[in-house]
């Protein structure tokens, strides 16, 4: 008597089929929803270049990642979302490296005010092995830092009068972003620094908490402090990276052939920043201009620079390991 055979022909095609039928029929993978922070308003050109991040990823991906920026800050002030993306909670952000001064120490070097002579000489900079030092020291505190977006020169502006030596803003009452190194600043100015979230200026303003700030043109103007604090004085004393971090949970989760499709897409993004930034820059100024703003240059900026001095040496003093960041940055320009 012949065996049976286990299998038939037709019943291994048949089997084949209700398989195939089965794979059609599964759900597809579940997608990662991620989760964006951002401090700005629609339109600025961080928010374009975040949905063009969200758009590129989603696409790349297959669907496997789907991001989804949150603007204005929405989901916490800029020291909050940066523990919420450490932790996990957030997925990605794009963060201002002064607030990170308190968290990532390297980062710290990039607030010592004037240490970039341009915003040219921060891309350059920033695009080269520093800032892949940069990069690495936040990967150690759980933020991968996929590209760098810029936010121009920080000037100081007031509800008061210009600013053109360092004597003129003795009493001045500014607010700064959350990091000591901006309340020695401002103190060693002469003025009275208060540490302060983004989204509460514009109040603190108005009903004269304070009476100034310091910030770029494009932030100056989308947050309508110019509407109140009229003399922006150019002492362009910070030249502040911004990055396009990840969460290294959100990271690590990832196949290699995703990490890189996001990867590129932070970059396309900041090249993108980068191009709307400059422009955004010459439309915030007529705009501010056009609204009885007056600009005023400061005569002599080293002698901004000379009252600096005292806050560089007290860095290096506290944080001698980060002595030769300063140095190799200070060299490269
Ligand atoms: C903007 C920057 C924000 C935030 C803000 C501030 O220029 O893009 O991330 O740091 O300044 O002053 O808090």
């Amino acid at each position: 008597m012949q065996t049976r055979k286990r299998f038939s022909v037709t019943g291994c095609l048949k089997i084949t089929a209700i398989a195939g039928a089965l794979a059609a029929m599964a759900l597809p993978v579940q997608a990662e929803q991620w989760r964006g922070w951002n401090i700005h308003p629609p339109g600025y050109p961080n928010s374009v270049a975040l949905q063009s991040f969200a758009k590129e990823v989603a696409k790349t991906t297959d669907g496997r990642v789907e991001p989804k920026v949150y603007d204005n800050a929405v989901l916490g002030d800029q020291p909050d979302a940066i523990e919420q993306t450490r932790s996990g909670a957030l997925d990605f952000a794009n963060f201002n490296m002064g607030p990170m001064g308190p968290i990532v120490p390297a980062t710290n070097v990039l607030s010592l005010p004037f240490i970039f002579k341009s915003v040219d000489d921060m891309y350059r900079i920033m695009n080269g092995e520093i800032g892949q030092r940069l990069a690495d020291a936040l990967a150690e505190k759980n933020l991968i830092a996929l590209s760098w977006f810029g936010s121009g020169a920080r000037s100081l502006y007031n509800t008061e009068h210009p600013i053109r030596t360092p004597a003129d803003v003795k009493g001045i009452k500014a607010r700064v972003m959350n990091n000591d190194l901006y309340v020695e600043m401002i103190d060693n100015l002469g003025g009275n620094a208060t540490p302060m979230a983004y989204g509460e200026v514009y109040q603190a303003l108005k009903t004269g908490v304070i009476d100034g700030a310091e910030n770029n043109y494009p932030s100056y103007e989308s947050s309508g402090h110019y509407e109140v604090a009229k003399y922006y004085s150019l002492t362009q004393h910070l030249i502040l990276p911004e990055c396009l971090c990840v969460a290294k949970s959100s990271w690590d989760a990832l196949s290699e052939q995703d990490q890189k499709a996001v990867r590129a897409a932070a970059e396309h993004a900041a090249t993108e920043q980068r191009k709307l930034w400059q422009e955004r820059v010459e439309k915030s100024k007529e705009k501010v201009l056009a609204s009885g703003v007056k600009i005023n240059e400061v005569d002599d900026k080293a002698a901004f620079q000379a009252k600096m001095q005292p806050i560089y040496d007290e860095f290096i003093k506290q944080n001698p390991q980060l002595e030769s960041l300063v140095k190799d940055i200070q060299a490269a320009q």
